[in-house]
């Protein structure tokens, strides 16, 4: 369902001649495509757009600058002059703009632009709508009517080169948040936007050979740990616990731990997959990742501990001083889940 009017939000681009784009942290290829395709399409209508990112961008990502001729700029939260306006992209939550979030509020309007269901409402004008696949399946429909896409009634200063960044940042955002337009959330007005920005951008498959297929060297030698010491407490449920040893070992950091909870859900049989890794930097404490196929709910299990998420893709965490301590909060954990497949 649609919360919020493409009218205020294009009033506020229009009347803004500053404008600032934040991503959310960690950002994926969503969070920095809608922000590409945004700022291509406001600075070739000439606005001045700064798109500001939390940290550097993933290298799996580092084609979407030269797609798009948008700079994505690390920063460290600070600014000489506030923002005419700050839009926060794909962000559910003023924490996930993480150290940026002053410089949001220093602006002089603020937005927000979002495809998340549960998330906290902290910006004066939003723009969201969780049947969106993507947020960039929203900025499609903001642009639309802005003039891109329009064909021969497209804005003067629109070229086709623009139009084709636009377009290709994004078709990252879709394949990025649909796993290549494969889950639950894709409807057909995905594919119709999908089909669109295909004719605009020109091929694209490299965008999803990058995204979903490329694997790094550390993620690769940390399968070795994963497929080995993986376990199944129940027939239906996987568990795999990584220490930070084991990650150290194969050189592996957060990013390169990626796709594993997927791992254990996608396995024949299995309901639901339980991934616990140590917090970067906090002892004793540890995140969970939950992934189910429909059989049960792990939105509401991970609330439970604390957490939350989606109905197939959620995440906590879990407090232990030692191993055996955790043994017994992973135990609960899956005895939690257990019920849940019961149900
Ligand atoms: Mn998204």
């Amino acid at each position: 369902m649609l919360t919020g009017r493409f009218e205020d939000i294009i009033k506020l681009l229009e009347q803004a001649e500053r404008v600032l784009l934040l991503p959310h942290l960690h950002a994926d290829g969503d969070a920095l495509g809608s922000c590409g395709a945004l700022a291509a399409f406001l600075k070739a209508s000439g606005k001045q757009v700064t798109v500001l990112t939390e940290e550097p961008v993933e290298p799996k990502l580092d084609f979407l600058p030269g797609l798009c001729g948008v700079e994505f700029l690390p920063t460290e939260g600070t600014t000489a002059e506030p923002y005419d306006l700050a839009v926060a992209i794909d962000s559910s939550a003023p924490d996930r703009l993480g150290a940026r979030f002053p410089l949001y509020e220093a602006a002089t309007a603020r937005a927000r632009i979002d495809h998340h269901a549960a998330g906290t409402d902290f910006s004066p004008v939003t723009l969201l709508d969780n049947e969106w696949s993507a947020t960039a399946e929203g900025i499609y429909l903001l642009l639309h009517r802005m003039g891109f896409d329009r064909g021969v009634d497209r804005p003067g200063w629109l070229t086709a080169e623009v139009e084709k960044a636009v377009a290709g940042a994004i078709y990252t955002g879709l394949v990025t948040d649909t796993g290549c337009f494969a889950f639950s959330n894709v409807t057909a007005q995905t594919h119709l936007i999908a089909s669109r920005a295909r004719m605009l951008a020109g091929n694209m498959s490299f965008v999803s050979h990058r995204v979903y297929e490329v694997r790094s060297r550390a993620y690769t030698r940390l399968m070795r740990t994963v497929y080995g010491k993986m376990y199944y407490p129940q027939p239906d449920i996987a568990v795999l616990c990584l220490t930070r040893a084991e990650m150290d070992a194969a050189g592996a950091t957060d990013v390169d731990t990626d796709g594993i909870s997927n791992i254990l859900r996608d396995i024949e049989g299995v309901h639901a997959g339980i991934f616990v890794k140590p917090d970067r930097t906090e002892s004793g404490v540890y995140r969970v990742s939950l992934r189910s196929d429909e059989y049960v709910n792990v939105a509401l299990i991970a609330k439970a501990f604390g957490g939350g998420g989606h109905v197939c893709a959620a995440g906590c965490s879990l407090f232990a001083a030692d191993d055996a301590a955790l043994a017994s909060e992973v135990a609960r954990l899956v005895d939690a889940v257990r019920a849940g497949i019961a149900q």
